[in-house]
């Protein structure tokens, strides 16, 4: 297995750089695309995407690209770098501070390589395979809880949108975790979600939107994974993060 840490100080560098750029841009945010009737893209998602694209290609003119906006290119290499500009642009957009710049790094198709900057709390999370996982300069380490009536749980929910089988599936869900569990939040941000988890703040991750994308919780993942957590799909498509126990015990009530 190569070694990361080059990849990841490339990616550590320009996650600041496109973090003070969004923080510039919050002053003159205009929609630039609407994707579905509810998703939005901002000047600066589109600006941010854009450099961190461009530079990353100067070092590595090779690899693959996997992006939220309009980057994307196959080029089969075995290394793809998956970017989401920003992380929560429906927050941005209205100036809540919860959103953040992902970068992800896969080799074979493995998340060896995670950050997740929010440069409005200047939460800065970073791992690579074998580096270990940290906020800032604290290691991290996911949550020990692994009673479920204790877990205080981030539910990711889908936009308003999509289908209504897709509404079906999540009420089910919800129907059955939320008596089961302690407390439930929903933030607007998966990547910054899953940060947490690999801090403990959250016991645990539930996707049960069914449609987030890979640049969504690619850098969360591999987060989530350095600090000893783990990160799964289940086989209807809900996706989990946080510790072993914990997880076994949610996919029992969910399944
Ligand atoms: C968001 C996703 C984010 C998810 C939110 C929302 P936005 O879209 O990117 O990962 O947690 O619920 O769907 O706000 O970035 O357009």
């Amino acid at each position: 297995m190569p070694n990361f840490k080059a990849h990841y100080e490339l990616a550590c560098q320009l996650a600041r750089e496109a973090g003070k750029l969004a923080l510039q841009y919050w002053d003159k945010l205009e929609v630039a695309v609407t994707k579905e009737a509810q998703d939005i893209a901002t000047n600066a998602d589109l600006a941010i995407e854009d450099l961190l694209v461009k530079e990353i290609k100067k070092v590595y003119p090779e690899h693959n690209f996997l992006t939220e906006e309009h980057n994307s290119l196959d080029q089969k290499s075995d290394y793809t770098w998956v970017v989401d500009p920003i992380d929560g642009t429906k927050n941005y957009f209205r100036k809540i501070p919860i959103f953040c710049v992902a970068i992800a790094l896969r080799y074979h198709g493995e998340e060896v390589l995670g950050v997740v900057f929010n440069p409005a709390t200047n939460e800065f999370f970073g791992s690579y395979q074998g580096g270990g996982a940290y906020l800032n300069e604290q290691k991290l380490e996911v949550s020990s809880e692994n009673s479920l009536d204790k877990a205080f749980l981030y539910v990711e929910l889908p936009n308003s949108t999509k289908a209504p089988e897709i509404y079906a599936k999540m009420n089910a869900s919800l129907q059955k975790l939320q008596p089961s569990c302690y407390k439930i939040r929903s933030l607007g941000s998966a990547e910054l979600a899953l940060a947490y988890v690999a801090s403990g703040a959250f016991d645990a991750y539930v996707d049960l939107s069914l449609t987030t994308k890979d640049w969504d919780w690619a850098a969360g993942a591999a987060l989530v994974r350095e600090a000893e957590g783990v990160y799964r799909e289940l086989a209807g498509g809900i996706r989990l993060g946080g510790n072993k126990k914990l997880l076994q015990a949610i996919e029992e009530i969910l399944t």
